[in-house]
């Protein structure tokens, strides 16, 4: 398959990418099923830890758990990097923690906006979804072979490429931030902060990341909240995050505090600990 699709996104982002390791080598598809899928069937046939591959349209874009990823053409990113970090299984989860990061400095970096993170994985901004992330494993046993770390930035989205029923919980950064970004430019500056922070996670682990994630996560912190985690669901109020990048939840009526490392997390509306309220006393 070739470029020739969306030259301008190929071309211009191939002359302009600062990686050493990310996105090198670059693959472009005008479009694909899934970029993870496709990444995951590269990294099974031994691709080089870095090797990303950038699609302008899915048509089967995938969240979480068998969900969709609404993937439009010629508007938004659809990344997946090929990541083979030499570390245990348990700890592959915090890639994704580590990936939103990198998503919120590229966007204050090229849109001046200042998104927050839900935990795990989504990047709200004014409350709405402009970005989701998709860790998937390729395991052997205990051994990690590779991790294919999936990011859908909605940059370019208008309204009416959102199904009706996503309007009011999706949006983009052209819609948030009232002007168009420039795609390369963007995913430029996602590669370059994603790198910098893989880098720093493989020498000092996720407690050089975990009080800049406590910052963009912040408006979780102290907050009532369900979640529907692989144990099952919890209700209870956000404490924080330990050293490994597991949320912390002091649970109701049992007053058990849960360490989470997946799960889906609605806020609670109306409720509310007040200013002076401190998660950690
Ligand atoms: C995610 O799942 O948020 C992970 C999305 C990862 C997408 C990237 S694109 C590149 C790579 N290749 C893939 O095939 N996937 C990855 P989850 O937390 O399960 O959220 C999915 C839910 O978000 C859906 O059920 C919708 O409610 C909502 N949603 C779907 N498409 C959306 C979009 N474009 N923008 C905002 N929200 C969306």
């Amino acid at each position: 398959m070739s470029d020739s699709v969306v030259p301008d996104f190929a071309t211009t982002l191939r002359l302009q990418l600062r990686t050493q390791l990310l996105g090198q080598p670059l693959h472009f598809f005008p479009t694909l099923d899934s970029t993870n899928t496709y990444a995951a069937r590269l990294a099974r046939e031994g691709a080089p830890e870095g090797t990303s591959v950038i699609a302008d349209a899915q048509s089967g874009g995938k969240g979480r758990l068998g969900r969709t990823w609404v993937s439009p053409a010629g508007v938004n990113l659809y990344l997946s990097v090929i990541l083979r970090p030499p570390v245990l299984a348990t700890i592959a989860p915090q890639l994704s923690l580590l990936a939103a990061v990198a998503v919120v400095d590229a966007i204050a970096e090229v849109c001046q906006l200042s998104p927050t993170i839900k935990w795990p994985n989504d990047i709200l901004i004014d409350g709405k979804k402009v970005c989701g992330i998709l860790a998937e494993m390729q395991t052997e046993g205990d051994v990690l072979r590779a991790v294919i770390l999936g990011i859908g930035v909605n940059i370019n989205a208008t309204a009416s490429a959102f199904p009706e029923e996503l309007r009011e919980k999706a949006s983009s950064l052209l819609l948030t931030g009232g002007r168009t970004v420039d795609r390369s430019v963007f995913t430029d500056s996602l590669l370059t902060h994603l790198e910098k922070f893989y880098v720093l996670w493989l020498e000092e682990g996720f407690s050089a990341l975990r009080s800049t994630w406590e910052k963009y996560a912040a408006y979780l912190i102290g907050k009532r909240i369900v979640v529907a985690a692989p144990e099952g669901t919890i209700a209870g109020h956000v404490l924080g995050m330990d050293a490994d990048g597991a949320l912390l939840v002091q649970g109701e009526g049992s007053g058990k505090q849960h360490r989470l490392l997946a799960g889906d997390v609605t806020v609670i509306e109306g409720y509310n600990y007040g200013d002076d309220y401190d998660p950690r006393r």
